[in-house]
């Protein structure tokens, strides 16, 4: 594929459980990392970088560097560690970067790592750092800041009336619907839309349960070039596409791994500015970016992994990935709150598998990697209750700030 070394795969993938686990960030990170690389059968030896993403709870300066020095990977000579910080867009910033690394800078093995401990913090501490990242000093947002920027974006799209109040009440329902199938989800029981509106009010129109799930949690993918996989772990590149699985690939590694198609990145205001209009927005520009490397278009993807930190960033979504007509978007939601009342299959609505930051859990900047890590599993075949049937291709976004930075990605199964 255009722009892409064919051999770039997501080969690994792990994540530990979610909730108040009551132990440091890097300690998932960690342990997401073991994970991973188990699932990949390489070992961290094999790892030439690490990428990782800044916690709240922990934070440390240069993370990745805290972190390779943690495991035993620093110091070490040929291993390069970069730490990003493009807010929850970061798990795919982080992939896209990894690819770079392992096409442009020869890197062999990266690890993306993310981890965060919010739901373990006290609500004070918590919102004392999540508000300073978010507060314009000119025209400060009310506590909590984060809530209410994305407030201020609905309220702007149901004065466009192109979304209604009830429409974005439908998101957590649709999202905890899709949580019921995943054995890790922090949701378990399906809300439904009387119970979404009569919640407390966190901002004017934005009850608590429109609001991302706070939660601990790791995660992890590895990138990697297939050849140098095949070559590590003795095995023949042929026998893999043949489906014949080598004892010593891991899971995610069977079949080739996941490929990278193509990807893109967009930055907008780090504060809503005074006056929203769609220049703020930047998903748009990432998915035509994602979609133009892939060669691809909006129908041409099985399954999609869309960044619902509040209701309007998935109705926003749908329209920038074109699931949704523009300005559709709220109606599309209605849809398939209705199509999905009673019993209804994975393919019947192919977003958001998992249950995405609503209803899966939302441990601050990992939550896109779950997205990721979803669409591997649902593409490699072992998504389980969850599984799409025949699922070849699948979007996934992260969104960091308040719609302050989008990056995309367009993986596939290998052919
Ligand atoms: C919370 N609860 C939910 C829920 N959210 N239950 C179902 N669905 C949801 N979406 C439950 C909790 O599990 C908990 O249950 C109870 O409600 C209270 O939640 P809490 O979070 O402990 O409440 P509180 O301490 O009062 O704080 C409320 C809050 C805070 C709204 C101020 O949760 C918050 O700020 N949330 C948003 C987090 C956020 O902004 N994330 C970043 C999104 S932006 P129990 O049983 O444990 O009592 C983004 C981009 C980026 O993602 O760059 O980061």
């Amino acid at each position: 594929m255009p722009g892409f070394r064919s051999t770039v795969r997501i080969v690994g993938y792990g994540m530990t459980p979610l909730g108040k686990l009551r132990q440091p960030a890097s300690v998932l990170m960690q342990s997401a990392l073991e994970k991973a690389l188990a699932s990949s059968g390489l070992q961290l030896k094999d790892l030439d970088g690490l990428i990782a993403v800044p916690s709240l709870s922990h934070p440390h300066f240069m993370e990745a560097h805290f972190l390779a020095t943690k495991v035993g990977l620093l110091p070490q000579k040929n291993v390069t560690v970069r730490t990003l910080d493009t807010g929850g867009a970061g798990p795919v910033t982080g992939l896209l970067e990894a690819a770079r690394m392992v096409r442009t800078e020869r890197c062999h093995a990266v690890a993306v790592v993310a981890g965060d401990a919010v739901a373990s913090m006290d609500t004070r501490s918590f919102l004392e750092r999540a508000d300073a990242g978010c507060r314009d000093p000119v025209a400060p947002l009310p506590s909590p800041c984060i809530p209410h920027g994305y407030d201020r974006v609905a309220q702007w799209q149901l004065e466009m009336g192109s979304v209604t109040r009830e429409q974005l009440a439908m998101v957590p329902v649709l999202m905890s619907r899709q949580a019921l199938r995943h054995p890790l989800a922090l949701t378990r029981v399906p809300l439904s839309l009387d119970e979404v509106l009569a919640a407390e009010s966190i901002a004017p129109r934005t009850g608590r349960l429109e609001c991302a799930r706070r939660a601990d949690g790791g995660a992890c993918v590895i990138v990697a070039d297939s050849e140098f996989v095949d070559r590590r772990l003795g095995h023949d590149a042929r026998s893999s596409r043949d489906g014949i699985a080598s004892p010593s690939l891991g899971p995610a590694a069977r079949g080739g791994g996941v490929v990278l198609l193509g990807g893109g990145e967009a930055s907008g205001p780090l504060y809503p500015p005074p006056v929203i209009d769609e220049a703020m927005f930047s998903c748009e520009q990432a998915a035509a970016s994602a979609f133009s490397e892939a060669q691809l278009l909006p129908q041409d993807i099985d399954l999609f992994g869309l960044y619902d930190c509040f209701p309007i960033c998935f109705v926003r979504a749908l329209e920038a990935c074109g699931v949704a007509p523009r300005g559709g978007g709220g109606a599309w939601v209605e849809e398939m709150h209705e199509r999905t009342s009673s019993t209804y299959a994975p393919a019947d609505f192919p977003i958001n598998t998992h249950g995405g930051l609503l209803a899966f859990g939302a441990p601050w900047e990992v939550p896109a990697m779950y997205n990721i890590i979803e669409a591997c599993a649902q593409l490699n075949g072992m998504a389980g209750a969850r599984q799409v049937p025949g699922a070849r291709r699948a979007l996934v976004y992260g969104n960091g700030g308040i719609f302050s930075h989008s990056a995309v990605a367009i993986l596939a199964k290998p052919v």
